[in-house]
């Protein structure tokens, strides 16, 4: 499987991918075979433990899934576990501005460009048996860790050109939700949605590839469209929810008076 880097500049299309909020195995196997190229594993938002996200790694990677995780805050600990299990990269949440991301991004790589630490006997340098050794290790953690700036604030869109230019800033996520809350628009209001596009400009004119989340057809073509490289679609939590809910739905309505014709017994 190409490396999640390569793929957003390779693919023919954007790669589409979704959060998984649930530590469960089956649901994993689940999404894995439902067709997702990528997954963010979502510990900014969902209660996961380190084992819990290294558990997903290992499922999703096994399954030719490309497995991110989204870190919790711009520390180092927790991200260089993350990397050392063999995610595929981090979204780092609410880089507000060009310095945040370049000072962040550097604990994500390794000397002389930043101060990741070596970890050659971990997962993702195959507990010390990688083919290339060391070296290759080093070289994946470089040029195939993907390191995903998340653009989520007002401050972040105006300061974009300058995030862009930052060594170490792989790619690009819009967030619509926070931005909306930044800006204090309501979500999914013009002024979002054009923040949201002005972002996908600048990136796609800086060469970096974008991403966002994109809710139907029509918006899923229109990202695509502007330039979009992977387009991220729901959540684990929200599908489970949404079946369940036209599960008891379906039943309810067939279970209304009007709906059910008298029975023998109810009629004596
Ligand atoms: C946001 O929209 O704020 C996100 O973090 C992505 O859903
Ligand atoms: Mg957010």
């Amino acid at each position: 499987m190409a490396p999640f880097r390569e793929l957003l500049r390779s693919a023919d299309a954007p790669v589409v991918g979704t959060f998984v909020k649930i530590p469960s195995l089956e649901v994993a196997e689940i999404l894995g075979d439902a067709g997702f190229d990528f997954v963010v594993i979502d510990t900014e938002h969902a209660l996961l433990s380190v084992r819990d996200v290294y558990g997903l790694v290992v499922v999703y990677s096994r399954m030719g899934v490309a497995p991110l995780v989204r870190i919790t805050d711009h520390g180092y600990g927790d991200a260089q576990r993350y990397l050392d299990a063999g995610a595929a990269g981090v979204l780092v949440p609410h880089v507000s501005n060009a310095r945040q991301a370049r000072e962040t991004m550097r604990q994500y790589l390794f000397p002389p460009a930043g101060t990741r630490g070596m970890g050659y006997a971990a997962r993702a340098g195959r507990w010390g048996h990688l083919p290339g050794g060391p070296a290759e290790y080093v070289r994946a953690g470089q040029e195939d860790v993907a390191r995903i700036a998340m653009i989520e604030e007002r401050e972040s869109v105006d300061d974009i050109g300058g995030i862009l230019a930052v060594p170490g800033v792989d790619a690009v996520f819009i967030g619509p939700g926070d931005l909306s809350l930044s800006l204090g628009e309501p979500p999914g209001s013009p002024a979002v949605h054009d923040a949201v596009t002005r972002c996908i400009d600048a990136a796609v004119r800086a060469g970096v590839p974008v991403g966002t989340v994109v809710q139907g057809e029509e918006q899923i073509r229109l990202r695509a469209e502007q330039g979009c490289r992977f387009l991220l679609v729901g959540n684990d939590t929200g599908m489970v929810a949404s079946a369940a809910r036209a599960a008891t739905s379906t039943a309810r309505s067939a279970l209304t008076p009007t709906a059910l014709a008298p029975t023998a017994g109810a009629a004596r």
